[in-house]
């Protein structure tokens, strides 16, 4: 757990032994405390090293025992820190790979720093819904000053060893042999005074406009928190920095702590932490898995489409260090292509460049733009990002099917095409595979990995790799219209444009919306994605549009409620912010701030005039319920069909895809927090209140779940239906 040895006559070295990331488990904190006690009591121990087994320092606290902390307990991390700092030897902290949370607090209750230049530090304790809390916050402000405090705690960025060199967090950085270097600093400055070397013995840097600061910093992350509670109580612990002597400072931190642990926010961020890395482990119903698949290496990758998808997947295939070929139809596309990318290259690097990193990884001499398929000969895999037309998408994978060599994986661009249509043209349809990526593509950190009936096991696991090497969360989904997200994304749009019919404002559902923690309510949403979109699929289905059969009344399709308010907008040219109009009013097109229409006022009244809709007031509660409970339900479904393999899937999607707030952990999660029953009865209310939405209706499963006592979420799964032995 942490295992002490001695280097050389005088020092001492502690490595803390936890794999994969040393965590900070209550064993680790223990031996560490131990084994600085016996350094300090061995007279013929000079000087201390505390360094990490393989390679990482250490990742912080063990998260995974955070649910059974003793909240009024003082954290034996935190003491064992200060036992550092009081230590009568000189200790040197080696970082290489991490030191992230705790294990940066313990570095900072060391007297000296060194790291790998690869090394990364920082508190992303913010992150998980909490604050560095053995000190952290009282340590880091004295140590690099309250701007840079104020960024790095309220942000948990983590920053690299350049980076935190500047800062003052580390005092020398190496290439190689990090430890024996800590060794040789410890042995030097053994008998020099400690007093400067101890963080909690200095004040914090004074600024003549510190209040100002603080308060200016609480104004940002108040208004990007969206409700999110930590950013603002790590301000409160720096504030207490500044304002209190250490160890009262100590006190507010700890007592912010508590808060802050108890409260739910914490406990849904520390899910959505671990969702994340849950995803990875992908299984199919068969039960085949990531433990048995593995992915094939891709060094040459190709794209085909340089629309906005395109050029963002390329952008991110490129700084993956990834050979591309880009393709377009023609000359000009290729050339507005080829200027659109080189310019968010050149953007990535001017970014890579600030904070310290290798801007070489942008290379755009390692990317071909062409207009001949023949330069797919030999790509290792294919991104297909062209528009969403089954026929087209269909040309494109016959032809990619004759030209790219036989072991070549085909993914589509695709965010509801049917996967295996598109596969039943290609002669390898094992080797097809949908990758839906979220726009902008090189920032968006979600990839649906979309499984059609033949995607082999091998292609799914260089599909999800693809996603890491990306830098990416990889999510496994089954095929379906929508796959996860967006047939998830349909009943909750489709509510929000009901609530418009019955009286709402598109602003007071964005409100309320935004309200919850969403970055955008779905009105500002669609004006941002284009209202185009949809009509262009809802005439593709027959909804409305020339295919539509004469008769059909405006507001039903099949019995079932249907809303041709979308429809209106687009006939008259309101696609949205492109437009400069749409559910709202831009400055001028491609404009985006959004302001609320007196036009759209008028026209929805008209609307519910022709079609005998008397307005009513709708309180936020129904807005939030009728929307969120809607997506929910069809996430219920989604998981009973085993299109997503459990919980995690969904929230993980919804977090990293679709702005779900992680403080409410994932629509999952959030269902099971405000419990079943409860979403259970309130939807049966809504599709008693209005039996034309089928949306409505609470998910068989949903209900089964409730009539098993409602079981935590982790279980849910187990209580799939088993498909049929003849599937
Ligand atoms: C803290 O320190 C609070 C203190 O201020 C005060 C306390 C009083 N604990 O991400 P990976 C697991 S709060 C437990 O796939 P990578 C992870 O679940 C902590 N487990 O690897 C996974 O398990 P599995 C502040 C942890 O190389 C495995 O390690 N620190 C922890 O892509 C590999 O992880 C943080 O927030 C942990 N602290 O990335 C850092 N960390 O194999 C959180 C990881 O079963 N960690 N695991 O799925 C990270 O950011 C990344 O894991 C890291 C490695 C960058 C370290």
């Amino acid at each position: 757990m942490a295992q002490y040895r001695r280097a050389g006559a005088a020092v001492a070295v502690i490595r803390l032994h936890n794999a994969p990331v040393n965590a900070l488990s209550s064993a680790v904190v223990q031996a560490l405390a131990q084994g600085v006690k016996k350094a300090d009591l061995d007279p013929s121990v000079k000087a201390v090293v505390i360094c990490g087994a393989n390679g990482k320092f250490s990742a912080g606290a063990d998260i995974r025992t955070f649910s059974s902390l003793q909240p009024r307990d003082r954290p034996a991390l935190a003491e064992t820190v200060s036992l550092i700092e009081r230590s009568q030897k000189p200790v040197v902290a080696a970082i290489e790979g991490v030191a992230l949370g705790g294990g940066l607090e313990v570095a900072l209750g060391c007297h000296y720093r060194i790291a790998h230049a690869q090394a990364r530090v920082g508190f992303p304790e913010v992150l998980l819904g909490i604050l560095p809390a053995a000190e952290g916050t009282q340590r880091l402000p004295r140590l690099i000053g309250i701007p840079a405090a104020l960024d790095l705690i309220t942000t948990g960025r983590h920053v690299l060893a350049a980076e935190a060199l500047k800062l003052g967090i580390i005092d020398e950085i190496v290439k190689e042999n990090t430890v024996e270097r800590a060794i040789e600093l410890a042995s030097k400055v053994s008998g020099q005074p400690l007093g400067p070397r101890k963080i909690s013995l200095k004040p914090v840097p004074d600024l003549p406009d510190m209040e100002a600061i603080l308060s200016e910093a609480l104004v940002k992350v108040k208004r990007k928190a969206r409700g999110r509670l930590s950013p603002e109580m790590c301000i409160q612990a720096i504030k207490a920095a500044v304002q209190l002597p250490f160890a009262e400072g100590v006190e507010k931190e700890r007592e912010l702590f508590r808060f802050l642990l108890g409260s739910g926010q914490a406990k849904a961020q520390q899910y959505a932490f671990f969702a994340e890395r849950a995803v990875e482990k992908w299984t199919m119903p068969s039960g085949t898995s990531w433990k048995t698949a593995s992915a094939q290496p891709i060094r040459k990758a190709a794209v085909i489409g340089l629309g906005t998808m395109g050029r963002g997947i390329v952008t991110s295939l490129v700084k993956a260090k990834m050979l591309v070929v880009a393709l377009e139809q023609d000359q000009k596309q290729l050339d507005i292509g080829r200027e659109a990318v080189t310019s968010l290259l050149q953007w990535e690097a001017s970014k890579m460049q600030q904070s310290g990193q290798s801007q070489d990884i942008c290379d755009p001499a390692r990317l071909q733009f062409t207009l001949d398929f023949g330069a797919l000969r030999d790509v290792d895999l294919v991104i297909e990002a062209v528009f969403e037309d089954m026929a087209l998408k269909k040309e494109i994978f016959r032809k990619l099917s004759t030209i790219c060599k036989p072991e070549a994986f085909l993914c589509t661009n695709t965010s509801a095409l049917d996967i295996d249509e598109i596969a039943a043209v290609t002669s390898h349809p094992h080797q097809v595979i949908g990758t839906h990526f979220f726009s902008p593509a090189h920032v968006m950190k979600l990839l649906e990995v979309i499984r059609g009936h033949h995607t082999s096991p091998t292609t799914i696991a260089t599909a999800m790799s693809l996603a890491k090497t990306l830098n990416k969360v990889g999510v496994l989904v089954g095929n379906c219209f929508g796959f996860v997200g967006n047939r998830m994304m349909a009943p909750y749009v489709e509510q929000a444009i009901f609530l418009l019919e019955e009286g709402c404002k598109p602003e007071e559902v964005d409100q309320a919306v935004e309200g919850f923690g969403f970055h955008m309510g779905p009105f500002r949403m669609l004006d941002l994605a284009g209202l185009d979109v949809g009509w262009r699929s809802r005439k593709g289905q027959g909804l409305t549009g020339p295919k539509l059969a004469p008769g059909t009344p405006a507001r039903q399709r099949e019995s079932r409620r249907y809303s041709p308010l979308p429809d209106f907008l687009c006939e008259q040219g309101r696609y949205g912010q492109k437009a400069g109009k749409g559910w709202y009013l831009y400055e001028k097109p491609g404009g985006r701030t959004a302001n609320p229409d007196p036009w759209l006022y008028n026209f929805l009244s008209e609307y519910r005039e022709t079609h005998g809709i008397k307005a009513r007031f709708v309180d936020q509660e129904e807005i939030l319920e009728r929307c969120l409970y809607a997506l929910i339900n069809e996430g219920f479904q989604i998981l009973a069909d085993r299109i997503a393999s459990a919980p995690e899937d969904i929230d993980v999607i919804y977090i990293y895809g679709y702005g779900w707030p992680t403080h409410r952990g994932g629509p999952m999660f959030h269902a099971s927090t405000v419990g079943l029953p409860h979403v259970l009865s309130r939807l049966q209310k809504y599709s008693e209140a209005h039996p034309d939405i089928p949306k409505l209706q609470p998910s068989p499963f949903l209900k089964k779940l409730v009539a098993l006592g409602s079981p935590p979420l982790r279980e849910w799964v187990s209580h799939v239906r088993q498909p049929s032995s003849k599937l």
